[in-house]
């Protein structure tokens, strides 16, 4: 499995004090700021190096975003467009019907995407909403997509009812720190946040977590929110690297924007971490260079958002994703070869 060209060092980040799968959950904060602050060839060429060993460099996930619930959320997330605290101009809407859900999803499939990702404004579901969100994963799923849903925090009867109804994948973001959330996002815990992450994992439900750069956090919160994930009992499956985008009426509306070589290095850094994870290219897209999204791929970035929607802004579209696929000579993955974390 391991190949011969292999760096000693990358090697070793494989092999190290693992749990008997090659995978490491024992990543120290100095080791990984050391890993974070390398000169940035020699952290690409690592990451990539790790990269390759994993996965194909030339497939990129395609995965497909749906608002099912918009707006109108109880939460104050900082960044968040749907928080009701914040006046952005978002029109609320009630939980979608099936059938609007079933037709993005069809749209999806024959955009390539295979995996549909849905997400509600829900600090966390009403026990009245889960039959039919239940119902959305098994149709949706019976169509040969991968399902995803992000609703908030959960409880043990809303993660056997989803697990019942076959979801594959649910994302909960750390979105930064332990240290800076509560600078980010009152009404809940990060200790609160990891809590439905173990739930999810104990139903056996895989896991898509990650978080965002941009939030005004310092490398050290990038770096620590990275080890975070990575020292879960599992790595999650799936690792979405937002970039903030900062809407207007939000407290992080005037955000300054990240560098791109930081946003790199964290991708960078997520690859080394967490070498089979998918490490997915999230929102912010439409204001990165194709410059900058190839040096993420490069970097060890597998999967993206497709489609002209993320959840309430615009993400680049079919049209330019064929032409920047076109041009890094990528490939859309056909099938997921996720959940070979054993
Ligand atoms: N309400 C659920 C929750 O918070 O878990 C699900 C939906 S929420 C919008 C999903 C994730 O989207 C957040 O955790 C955050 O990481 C990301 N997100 C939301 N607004 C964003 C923004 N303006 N820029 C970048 N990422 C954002
Ligand atoms: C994730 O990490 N990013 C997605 C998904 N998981 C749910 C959401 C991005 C939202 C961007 C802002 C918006 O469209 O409202
Ligand atoms: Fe609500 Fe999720 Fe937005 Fe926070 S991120 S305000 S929980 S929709």
């Amino acid at each position: 499995m391991l190949d011969n060209s292999l760096s000693g060092n990358a090697r070793e980040q494989q092999t190290g004090s693992c749990s008997g799968h090659g995978l490491r959950h024992d990543w120290s904060v100095a080791e990984a700021h050391a890993i974070y602050n390398l000169p940035f060839n020699e952290l690409l060429f690592q990451a990539h190096t790790v990269h390759r060993a994993n996965f194909d460099p030339n497939t990129v996930q395609k995965c497909q975003l749906l608002s099912i619930k918009t707006g109108g959320c109880a939460e104050d997330c900082s960044y968040c467009s749907q928080s009701a605290r914040y006046d952005t101009g978002l029109k609320a809407s009630k939980l979608m019907a099936i059938q609007e859900v079933l037709r993005g999803a069809r749209k999806a499939k024959a955009n390539g995407a295979t995996r549909y990702c849905m997400g509600a404004a829900w600090r966390e579901p009403k026990q009245r909403d889960m039959a039919a969100v239940a119902e959305m994963v098994k149709e949706v799923k019976a169509m040969g997509l991968e399902t995803c849903m992000t609703l908030g925090m959960l409880n043990d009867e809303d993660v056997a009812q989803l697990r019942n109804a076959g979801l594959d994948y649910y994302n909960h973001n750390v979105d930064t720190s332990e240290r800076f959330y509560p600078e980010v996002i009152t009404t809940r815990t990060f200790a609160d946040r990891l809590d439905t992450l173990a739930r999810v994992r104990e139903a056996g439900i895989k896991v898509c977590s990650g978080g965002i750069l941009g939030l005004g956090e310092t490398p050290a919160d990038r770096v620590d929110m990275l080890v975070t994930l990575a020292n879960l009992p599992e790595h999650p499956e799936s690792v979405p690297i937002n970039m903030l985008i900062a809407i207007e009426g939000t407290p992080l509306g005037q955000a300054e924007k990240v560098d791109g070589i930081a946003f790199v290095r964290a991708i960078a850094l997520a690859r080394i971490l967490m070498p089979r994870s998918y490490v997915r290219l999230s929102a912010g897209r439409t204001e990165m260079s194709d410059e900058l999204q190839a040096m993420c791929f490069f970097a060890g970035a597998n999967s993206i958002f497709c489609g002209e929607q993320l959840l309430t802004t615009d993400n680049p579209g079919e049209d330019a994703d064929a032409a920047l696929f076109m041009k890094l000579g990528l490939e859309a993955e056909t099938s997921s070869s996720s959940g070979n974390m054993d």
